[in-house]
Parts: structure tokens; sequence; C-alpha cells
């Protein structure tokens, strides 16, 4: 931590520029030792950068910013250099000699973000799919997270929650201190709002998690051989990802393409045909796989003439065209045929239609799974409270607090106790 580290912030080299950032106690005095006089704080100057020998190592534009109120919290220099790799190097080699000054690890000037306050852990979070978006729904369920959407619901509800505790404290306190019974009215309200708080995170934590989202969702097509899965898949993704042959068994390994539809990604995996019985092992093998790939499917096509093994599946009639094969036995949802690319873009419509339930609403705030997963055990803490014994309310509230706080990575804030015990108990 005492350390001051750098590393190039922008792309990877070759670029057209590429920034240098340099954060920590030394920041300062080592980009003095480079540039000579450093601008005035905050503003962008032209500077030469020279090596300890005097010699030059680029012209670049100098920055810098006074601590704490920077990207890390520690004074913070930006040197935009040129792009080049060599460039680069000289500059990170010059840097690198200076005593206390070594290369950041990956993640390191949010890591000190995190430690010194700047951000908390959700918006650490959503920093690292920010940076990993690629597609426009991901961006936007990111970038939500980076501006304080899941903190600011996660902090309301830790402040809710220590309203509450602060009520039964000066409950307590109160009778106490003129030796009378507790108030039961006022502890049968204080546990209608420890109720009404379970109930908000449940319907907040209630819509499909950001992590499908970000990883994309899962379509596995399955059925019996040649029942025309490789075909489906080829025509979906508009390429030969898999080959297609009338022999049995052509497909043996799972095939994943990944595809990217209207901002919303997909892996989609064609599986070996699910043969009744088989002496070839590695058919076998692959069939074993198929139904692993169905296990964790998302949305499961479902080719066969047989009914699916999930109620959920998506159930397909595939070669539509050929003799026999033309009308659509109950409970297909669609009819396929290689020669109709309309019986293809229904396919992905109906993906379209049944992944949009599987992913956030865009106005929800976003949480991922591990997120949700705790704040419902916030909510099985505070719904576990029993309704007449106060002290043991106040320790529900205190578990909800901390399995919240956990996620902003801060401790269940005293700090923020203290301030809201020490206002009520002003009036008391
Ligand atoms: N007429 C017609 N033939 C099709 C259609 N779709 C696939 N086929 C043919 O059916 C045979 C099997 O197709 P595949 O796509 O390889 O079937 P699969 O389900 O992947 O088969 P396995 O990999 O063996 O499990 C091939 O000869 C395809 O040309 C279709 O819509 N119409
Ligand atoms: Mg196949």
């Amino acid at each position: 931590m005492t350390d001051t580290i750098f590393a190039v912030s922008s792309g990877q080299p070759p670029a057209a520029i590429a920034v240098i950032r340099v954060s920590g106690r030394a920041a300062f005095a080592v980009a003095e030792r480079l540039a000579g006089n450093l601008p005035s704080m905050r503003e962008a100057r032209v500077r030469r950068l020279r090596a300890a020998d005097g010699a030059l190592l680029d012209s670049a534009l100098v920055l810098r910013f006074p601590g704490p109120a920077t990207a890390t919290g520690e004074d913070l220099v930006e040197l935009h250099c040129h792009g080049g790799r060599a460039v680069v190097a000289a500059v990170e080699a010059a840097l690198a000699q200076q005593p206390g000054v070594r290369r950041a690890e990956p993640g390191e000037f949010t890591r000190r973000a995190l430690l010194h306050g700047r951000i908390d852990l959700a918006e650490a979070e959503g920093l690292a799919d920010l940076l990993e978006a690629q597609t426009e729904r991901q961006r936007r369920a990111a970038i939500g997270a980076v501006e304080g959407r899941v903190s600011q619901a996660l902090r309301g509800w830790m402040e809710r929650s220590a309203t509450l505790s602060a009520a039964i404290e000066a409950m307590l306190d109160f009778a106490e201190e003129d030796d009378v019974p507790l108030d039961e009215g006022a502890v049968a309200h204080v546990r209608d709002g420890i109720d009404a708080l379970a109930q908000e995170i449940r319907a907040a934590v209630a819509q499909p998690p950001v992590d499908r989202l970000h990883d994309g969702i899962r379509v596995v097509l399955a059925g019996p051989p040649n029942s025309g899965k490789s075909t489906l898949l080829n025509l979906l993704v508009e390429r030969e990802a898999a080959i297609v042959s009338p022999i049995a068994g052509t497909t043996r390994d799972r095939i994943e393409a990944s595809v990217v539809r209207a901002g919303i990604a997909y892996i989609l995996t064609d599986t070996a045909g699910l043969a009744e019985d088989t002496d070839d092992v590695i058919e076998a093998i692959g069939i074993t796989r198929a139904q692993e790939a169905m296990a964790q499917a998302d949305i499961l096509l479902w080719m066969a003439d047989a009914p699916p093994p999930r109620a959920d599946a998506l159930w397909l009639h595939g070669r539509a065209d050929l003799p026999g094969r033309g009308a659509i036995p109950a409970g297909r949802r669609l009819a396929v045929r290689r020669d109709d690319p309309a019986s293809v873009e229904a396919v992905w419509r109906l993906i379209a239609e049944t992944a949009a339930r599987l992913l956030p609403r865009d106005d929800a705030i976003g949480f991922k799974r591990h997120q949700q997963a705790r704040c419902l055990r916030a909510a099985d803490a505070l719904a576990a409270a029993p309704r007449s014994d106060p002290l043991l309310m106040a320790e529900e509230l205190r578990v909800a607090r901390s399995a919240l706080a956990d996620l902003l990575g801060v401790s269940a804030t005293e700090t923020m106790l203290d301030a809201l015990f020490g206002r009520f108990c002003l009036g008391k």
C-alpha cells in the first residue's frame, strides 16, 4: 500500500496515445524527476520526459491530481505519451527505476480506490463488468452499478435497518430508566417496519440477476440423432459452425457459437444426438456431454418427436419440408425447415421472447446473483425476528445489516450507526 504504482491505463500499445497512470505518495516526486517541473494541479501541459541520464524519452502531456479527491484516493499523475511500444517500455522502465515505485498488479488502481473509500465493492464489481461489456444491454446494466444504483439500494436498506435498531434501543432505554413496561404498540410498530423492509428487499431482488446478461444466455440444441440440430445451429449463427451429414451420430462433441442479437449475448450449443443405445464409446461420451449441456441450458431447443425432458423447453418440429411432416403436431412451438429462412427467424424470435423473461428489466436495479443471495439472507434474518422480543429483533437487524455491508465491502459501519444513535439520544 505504501508503494507508488504505475501502469498503462489506456489500451495496449501500439496506439496513438498511451496513458500511463502513477498513483501513490511518491507520484508527484517521481513525475517531477521525469518531467522537470510539473504543471499546476489538474492542468494539462506538455513536458519532455527524460531518463535519469538526461536522455529524452518522449514528449508527453502531463497532468496531476492531488489526493484524496482522485480515482484512487491518492496523489495521481497521468502521462499521455506517444503510444508506441518502445516509447511506453522506455517510460515504464524509467518509472520502475525510481525507489518505492513498481508496476501495478491487475486491478490494483481499483483496489486502492476501494480501500480509500472512493468506490464501494458493488461499484467496483460494476466497473469490472463495464470493462468487459460487449453489448449495449451489458453496458447499460454495468454503468448503472458503477453509478451506484446497486449501492444506493443497499445503503438505503442498511439505513432503514439502523433506524429501526435505534428505535428499539430508545424504547429499551426509556423502559429501563423510568422502570416502566415496554410499550407494546411501539414494539409492534417497529416489527411492522422490519416486515416492510424484508418485503421490499425480497421484491427488489426478485428480478432475474444480471449475470446471464454478462455471461450470455445459454441456448442448447438437443434431441435424437439426425433431427436437424446442427443444421439449425448453422442457420441460427449464419455460418457452418457444425458438420451436417445424413449419418446419424455426426455431432459427437459440444459445439459452441457465440452471437449477439439485439444487444443480447447468446452462447448457442449444438450437442451429440441422444441415441437410444450405442456401442460407440465416443458417442456415449458425447451423449453424456449433451446431457450436461441440457442441464445447464437457460433455453433448451428440443428437436425431437418425443416430448421434451424439461417443461420449459422450446419444442420444435424439425425438417418440416419432408413428406408427412408438413402438419405441426400438438405441443410443438414452431416448425423449422432449412429451406425457409422465415422459420429460422421465427426460432430467433421465440428465443428472444424467452430470453427477455430471463433477463432483468431495463429499469431493474441490476443485482448480481451472489448479491441477490446475500440480500435474501438479510431479508430472511429480518423475517425471522420474533414479534415481541425487541432484543432479538435488534439482533436480526444487526445480522441483516452485516449481510448488506459485506456487499458494499464496508464493515456494518459503526460510524453510520453511531451517527444515527447519536441523533436519537439527543432528544431523549
Ligand atoms: N429436408 C430436410 N433435411 C434436413 C433439414 N434439416 C436437416 N436435414 C438433414 O438431416 C440430416 C441430419 O441433419 P443434422 O443437422 O446433421 O442433424 P443432427 O440432429 O445434428 O444429427 P446428429 O449430429 O447426428 O445428432 C442431414 O442430412 C441434413 O441435411 C430440413 O429442414 N429439411
Ligand atoms: Mg449434429
